[in-house]
C-alpha cells in the first residue's frame, strides 16, 4: 500500500508557533492541576519557565469535568501501611508499595488545600448526623487541617459538594501559572484547546525526551515545545473496546470518551518503560447510564442482589469454585472478583443484577424516624435524599435522564447495575501505566530510586526528563482524584530538581518544524486529496474516517482481547489474531482523513488508541494467567499462578522499528500481609 506523505499540495499549511520553556506539563487535569501549583513554588524563585497545555479548556478538562461526590482517598487517622494493603489487596498481589504509601503519606494535604480553595467537604454533625459542605461550613465547623471530622462514605472515601471540584482546582492551578509569568517574564504559558500528538527524543541523547508537537483545535496552528523536562499527566483510555452504549447513546462511557490514551500513546513512542499494562478496569455501574456505584454500597449501604435476590459476593458453592482457580485472592472480595461472581449469576440467568437502592432508602428512613421522631426524621431524610441525587447527579447526570426515561423512582424501585466495557487507567482501581522512579527513603529496591538508569528523581520515567502521574503512573492504582492531584506535585518538584541539576541541556531534535507541521496534518492532505472522488465524502476507498478506524479498533479489541462481546475472555490463538488485525489497522492509519479540526484531533486520538491498547494486548499475552477474574480471563490459562506470575511485567517500544520488548520484573514485598479478611 503506497505510504501517504504531505506536502501541502491540497490543504493549507497551518501557522507554526515554536516554544521554548524549561518545564512542560501536558495536561489539565487533577495530576497536571497538582503539578502546576506545586511547580510555581519551586520554579518562581529560581526564574523556571513553567507551561502547560490541554486538549480542553482546563475548567472542565479530564475525568473530574463533571464533578465529582467523593474524594476517594483520603487518610486522616488511617495508616498509610493499611492504605498499602488495601491497594495491595484489591489489585490483586501486584503494585509498587512503595508508590502506593508515597502517596499515602502526602495525599491529605492535597484535600487540605482544596478546602481551603472553597471546595464543600461535608462535616459530621454534633447530632452525628451528616452535614453537606454548605451545611458545615455554616456550623462553623472546622477545616480537615484543623482536625475537622469528614463525613467517611467508607474506610478511605469522603463525601464532598462536589460540582464545581475542577474549577476550583483548575483556579489555582491557573493562579500558579499567573506567579509564574510574573516571574519569568512568559506572556503566555497556559495553552488550552492544543492536543498535543507526539514527543520528539534529544538529536544527541535518543533517550531524553526533548520536544512535545501539537495542533490547536480551534485554527489552523501547530504548537512545537522544546522543554528540559515534561511531567505527562494526559489520562487513561476510554473507547478502545466497543462500549456497551449503542447509536444515540454512544457518546456514553463511565470514564471520560475525551482521554482517549494520550498519555500512553506519548509515554511508549518516546520509548518510556511500561509496566501492568495487562491490568484494565471493568467497574460494575448503573446500566446504561454509567453511574458509579461506591456512594451506594458505602455510604447508603445499598445491597448488590441478581434478580433472585440472592447476594452474589457470599455464594458458598461461586465462592469455592472461585478460590480453586483464583486461591486466596478471593477471600478480599475486591473489585475484580466482586464483578467475576456478579457475571457468573448474569451467565447462569439469574440477572439483571439489581442495585437495591428501594431497599437503602427504606433502611435509612427507619433509622432516621427512630432516632430524631417522624417530623425531624423526615425531614432529615429529604435533605439527605436531596443531598444524594444531587450530589450523584453531579457526577453522572446521563443516570437521571435514564431514570425519567424508565419511569424509575430509586427510593421505589431497584435499578439495574453491571460491568462496563473495559477502561485503561491507573488512577482509580485499575494500574496500567508506566514505570516509575520511586522515593529513596522507604527501602525499596535500589534499582526503583538511587540506581534509576534515567536518574533518581521520584517519578521519573524510564527517559530522561519524562516524568509521569495520576492515571498513566503505573502499578499505583486507587489514587482517585486526590492521590492524582498529590502525584503531580510530586513529579513536578521532582522534575525541577532535574532541571537544576542539569542547568546547561538546551533540547535539539533532528526533525524539522516543516517535517512536524507535514506528520501532524497528514489527515488534511489525505482528505482533500482523495474526497472528490467518490459522491460521498464518507464513503471512499482511498481514505478512512475516524469514526470508521474507531468502530474497527473497538471491534477488533472487544472480539480479541476480551471485551463485553466475549465475557471479557481471551487466550494466545485470540490475542495472536487481535493483533495481526491491529497491525494492519496500523498500517491503515497513514490513510487517516480529516476534514476538519475536530476530525484532525479524532484521528490522532484513535492512533493514540491503537497504541495503548496494543500495549495492553500484549501484555496480556506475555502473563500467562488470568491476574483478574472478573476484568479479563486467559481461558488457556484460567488460574492466578503466584509461582510463575508474582512479578511485574513491563514492555518498551521502538518506535523506529515497531517493535515491542516485554519481560518479567521481580515483584517485592515492602509491608507485611494483611491479617486474613473476615466476611
Ligand atoms: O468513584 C491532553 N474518579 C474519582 N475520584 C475520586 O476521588 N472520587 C470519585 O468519586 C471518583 N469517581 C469518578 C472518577 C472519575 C470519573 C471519570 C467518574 C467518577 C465518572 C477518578 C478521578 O477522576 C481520576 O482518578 C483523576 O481525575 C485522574 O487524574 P489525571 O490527571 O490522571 O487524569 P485527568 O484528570 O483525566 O486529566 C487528563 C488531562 O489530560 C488532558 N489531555 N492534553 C493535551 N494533549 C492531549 N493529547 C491530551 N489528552 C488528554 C485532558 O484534557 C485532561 O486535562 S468514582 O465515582 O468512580
Ligand atoms: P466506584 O463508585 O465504583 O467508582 O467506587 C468508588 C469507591 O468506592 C472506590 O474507592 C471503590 O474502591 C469503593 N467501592 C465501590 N464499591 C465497593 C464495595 N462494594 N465495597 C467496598 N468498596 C467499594
Amino acid at each position: 500500500m503506497e505510504k501517504e506523505t504531505c506536502n501541502f499540495s491540497f490543504c493549507a499549511k497551518p501557522a507554526i508557533e515554536e516554544i521554548e520553556t524549561d518545564l512542560l506539563l501536558i495536561g489539565g487535569g487533577m495530576a497536571c492541576c497538582g503539578a502546576a501549583f506545586e511547580g510555581a513554588r519551586w520554579a518562581n524563585p529560581k526564574k523556571i519557565k513553567m507551561i502547560m497545555v490541554d486538549k480542553a479548556a482546563t475548567d472542565r478538562s479530564g475525568a473530574v469535568a463533571m464533578g465529582l461526590s467523593a474524594i476517594n482517598t483520603y487518610m486522616g487517622e488511617n495508616d498509610p501501611v493499611d492504605y498499602v494493603k488495601m491497594v495491595r489487596n484489591d489489585l490483586m498481589g501486584i503494585i509498587r508499595e512503595d508508590l502506593v504509601y508515597d502517596l499515602g503519606r502526602h495525599v491529605d494535604d492535597s484535600v487540605h488545600l482544596f478546602e481551603e480553595w472553597g471546595l464543600p467537604i461535608w462535616k459530621m454533625g454534633d447530632d452525628g448526623f451528616s452535614l453537606d459542605g454548605f451545611q458545615a461550613k455554616e456550623a462553623g465547623k472546622v477545616m480537615l487541617k484543623d482536625g475537622g471530622k469528614p463525613v467517611r462514605s467508607g474506610k478511605w472515601q469522603i463525601m464532598i459538594n462536589g460540582e464545581s471540584y475542577k474549577v476550583i482546582v483548575a483556579e489555582a492551578a491557573k493562579k500558579a501559572l499567573e506567579t509564574n509569568r510574573a516571574a519569568t517574564g512568559l506572556k503566555t504559558n497556559h495553552y488550552e484547546r492544543v492536543f498535543i500528538v507526539k514527543l520528539y527524543n534529544d538529536a544527541k541523547d535518543p533517550n531524553r525526551v526533548a520536544a512535545a508537537a501539537g495542533f490547536s483545535v480551534r485554527e489552523n496552528k501547530i504548537y512545537i515545545f522544546k522543554a528540559k523536562a515534561m511531567v505527562l499527566a494526559a489520562g487513561g483510555a476510554v473507547n478502545v473496546f466497543r462500549p456497551r452504549s449503542t447509536q444515540e447513546g454512544q457518546g456514553r462511557a463511565w470514564y471520560p470518551v475525551w482521554n482517549s490514551g494520550s498519555g500512553y500513546a506519548l509515554g511508549l513512542q518516546a520509548g518510556a518503560e511500561l509496566t501492568m499494562m495487562e491490568n484494565r478496569f471493568v467497574p460494575a455501574r448503573f446500566k446504561d447510564g454509567y453511574g458509579p456505584v461506591g456512594a451506594w454500597f458505602l455510604f447508603f449501604k445499598a445491597k448488590a442482589t441478581n434478580s433472585l435476590g440472592e447476594d452474589y459476593c457470599v455464594n458458598p458453592e461461586a465462592l469455592a469454585e472461585a478460590k480453586a482457580k483464583y486461591g486466596k485472592y478471593v477471600d478480599n472480595l475486591g473489585t475484580a472478583i466482586r464483578n467475576h461472581l456478579m457475571m457468573r449469576d448474569m451467565k447462569l440467568g439469574k440477572g439483571p443484577i439489581l442495585m437495591r437502592t428501594d431497599e437503602a432508602m427504606a433502611a435509612i428512613n427507619k433509622n432516621f424516624k427512630e432516632k430524631l421522631g417522624d417530623k425531624e426524621g423526615a425531614k432529615k431524610v429529604k435533605h439527605l435524599e436531596a443531598e444524594a441525587w444531587e450530589d450523584f447527579l453531579d457526577m453522572a447526570i446521563g443516570q437521571a435522564g435514564l431514570w425519567a426515561a424508565k419511569n424509575i423512582e430509586p427510593d421505589k424501585v431497584p435499578s439495574e447495575i453491571m460491568p462496563t466495557e473495559p477502561y485503561l487507567l491507573g488512577s482509580h482501581a485499575g494500574c496500567a501505566g508506566f514505570w516509575c522512579c520511586g522515593p529513596e527513603d522507604l527501602g525499596a529496591p535500589e534499582e526503583w530510586n538511587k540506581k534509576w538508569p534515567a536518574g533518581s528523581y521520584n517519578r521519573h520515567s524510564t527517559v530522561k526528563g519524562l516524568f509521569m502521574c495520576g492515571d498513566i503512573c503505573g502499578a499505583s492504582g486507587h489514587k482517585f482524584s486526590s492521590g492524582s492531584h498529590a502525584e503531580g506535585r510530586i513529579a513536578a518538584k521532582s522534575a525541577i530538581a532535574f532541571i537544576l541539576d542539569h542547568p546547561d541541556y538546551k533540547p535539539t531534535i533532528k526533525e524539522t518544524v516543516d517535517h512536524l507541521a507535514a506528520e501532524l496534518y497528514l489527515p488534511f492532505e489525505v482528505y482533500e486529496k482523495y474526497k472528490t472522488l467518490t459522491t460521498d465524502p464518507f464513503i471512499n476507498p482511498n481514505y478512512i474516517r475516524p469514526k470508521m478506524l474507531q468502530t474497527r479498533l473497538q471491534k477488533i479489541a472487544d472480539e480479541y482481547f476480551g471485551g463485553i462481546g466475549t465475557w471479557y475472555m481471551t487466550s494466545k490463538t485470540m490475542l495472536d489474531e487481535g493483533l495481526k488485525q491491529l497491525q494492519i489497522l496500523k498500517e491503515d492509519t497513514s490513510k487517516m482523513a480529516a476534514s476538519n479540526l475536530h476530525e484532525l484531533m479524532r484521528c490522532w486520538e484513535n492512533y493514540h488508541r491503537i497504541l495503548s491498547v496494543e500495549a495492553h494486548a500484549r501484555h496480556i499475552l506475555f502473563r500467562e494467567e488470568s491476574r483478574y477474574p472478573g476484568y479479563y480471563y486467559r481461558g488457556d490459562f484460567d488460574k492466578i499462578d503466584d509461582t510463575n506470575w508474582k512479578c511485574f511485567v513491563n514492555s518498551s517500544y521502538d518506535i523506529a522499528t515497531d517493535k515491542w520488548t516485554v519481560k518479567k520484573v521481580p515483584y517485592v514485598q515492602l509491608v507485611e500481609d494483611a491479617a486474613p479478611v473476615k466476611h
